[in-house]
């Protein structure tokens, strides 16, 4: 079987009627932003199921705009994943006849992909109406991140737990996470060490922090205010996707014959907003409690790239392809500073290289004209995809595959990647 093919394999076997999982056994039901990337592979096979995709999630969405990070399949078993529905308890505040979602969210790649999934056959999407309806759940999703998310009073966005990041056990979070106690291990069970390597996943001291998280703000009906969250972080990348998708849905609302120019001049405030977490070549997250810039080596730095018109592109360039991280060398995107002692080549988000990442900055390295080294990336990523079997994440430095099997963004992105 050749790449494409193989890759179409992985991604149809995950698809579960209205939308698809992130692997078999670890991952069990639908997560959010791994939704938008599966949606931009899965166009290329079917633009229909890709627009389903993307609709089913925003059909779980809650009354003030957020996107939960997952949405249960009530068909999967439910305790097969930890934390489940009956610890989110999302039904106290929607309603029983609302999905079971977590509630909490992950960062804003949607509206990026509505627009990619859009234009792969916009003539089965004008029939359906897929953007009509999208739309206005895109804009209410994107002003609950600006409404109630801007806890640091800066005009960022802040998450306020790790998992929110989609890199959970990033080096970036070891500081804020100090503050926050952990649950002892006993009064949990991790379901995720009975499908992976236990030195490929985040330790159980981690976990026990982000239980304590995320049952702090649920026990205050997941209210938004700074008093009830120990951690609170502007990350770079979720506002670098946003502005990213600020400007898909300029995009989008011209094909709708809205006006653009609300979210164009989101798209330029949020250019702006950022150069507050720039320094040394590199963009870091802001611990809104601590006060200061979390100053690391987080692949989350490089990710601004996505961000039209960005001033700092070509000192993002060369940190990229400087001794941190090595990505023209590489072909691939390391999720931690190589050079880092807390660089780890296995552990999940502390140095591994991630597919949708990668993928993310060959975008970004194309719309700033950086054309040999997008190739490059795009060399690699195939070539890593391939050598590894679609797995979850890679050694940096040798390919060599890590985490789940058969994993759905690895598959998706090479699909775009091949087309
Ligand atoms: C990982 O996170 C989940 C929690 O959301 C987990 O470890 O159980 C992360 O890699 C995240 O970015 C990803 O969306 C999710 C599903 O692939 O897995």
């Amino acid at each position: 079987m050749n790449l494409h093919d193989e890759a179409a394999k992985v991604l149809l076997g995950n698809w579960r009627g209205h939308n698809t999982i992130p692997a078999p056994g670890l991952y069990p039901h639908q997560w959010s932003w791994d939704s938008a990337f599966i949606a931009i592979g899965l166009r290329h096979l079917s633009p229909l199921r890709a627009q389903r995709e993307l609709e089913s999630l925003f059909g779980a969405q809650w009354a003030d705009g957020r996107v939960p990070h997952i949405v249960f399949d009530p068909s999967a078993p439910r305790e097969g994943y930890f934390p489940g529905p009956d610890f989110w308890r999302s039904e106290q505040v929607n309603g029983p006849m609302h999905a079971d979602t977590s509630g909490i969210v992950q960062p804003p790649v949607h509206a990026l992909a509505a627009w990619e999934v859009f234009t792969a056959d916009p003539e089965t999407a004008r029939r359906r109406g897929f953007l009509e309806r999208l739309y206005p759940r895109l804009v209410s999703w994107h002003g609950y991140l600006r409404r109630s998310r801007d806890l640091g009073g800066r005009g960022l966005v802040s998450i306020v737990h790790p998992w929110e990041s989609g890199m959970d056990n990033s080096p970036s979070w070891d500081v804020p996470l100090q503050r926050v106690e952990p649950v002892p291990a006993g009064e949990f069970r991790r379901r995720d060490l009975e499908h992976a390597d236990a030195s490929e996943r985040p330790t159980d001291v981690d976990y026990g922090r982000y239980v304590r998280l995320a049952a702090t703000y649920r026990d205050h009906g997941y209210a938004d205010r700074l008093d009830v969250h120990e951690f609170a972080a502007e990350d770079p990348l979720t506002n670098a996707l946003l502005a990213a998708s600020e400007d898909a849905l300029a995009r989008i609302a011209r094909e709708l014959g809205e006006s653009p120019q609300p979210h164009e001049e989101e798209v330029a405030r949020l250019r702006d907003a950022l150069s507050l977490l720039h320094a040394d070549g590199l963009f870091h997250s802001f611990d809104v409690h601590g006060g200061s810039l979390i100053r690391g080596g987080s692949v989350a730095g490089l990710v601004p790239l996505v961000v039209p018109g960005l001033p700092q592109a070509q000192e993002l360039v060369d940190t990229a392809t400087g001794p941190r991280f090595r990505v023209d060398e590489l072909g691939l995107a390391p999720s931690y500073d190589l050079t880092d002692p807390l660089f780890d080549p296995s552990r999940y988000w502390r140095g591994p290289a991630w597919f949708n990442i990668t993928w993310l900055l060959q975008r970004g390295l194309t719309d700033h004209g950086a054309n040999e080294l997008a190739r490059a990336l795009r060399g690699g990523m195939l070539e890593a995809a391939s050598r590894s079997g679609f797995r979850e994440y890679v050694d940096p430095r040798t390919a060599e595959g890590r985490g789940a099997h058969h994993f759905s963004w690895t598959a998706a992105v090479v699909l775009d990647l091949l087309i």
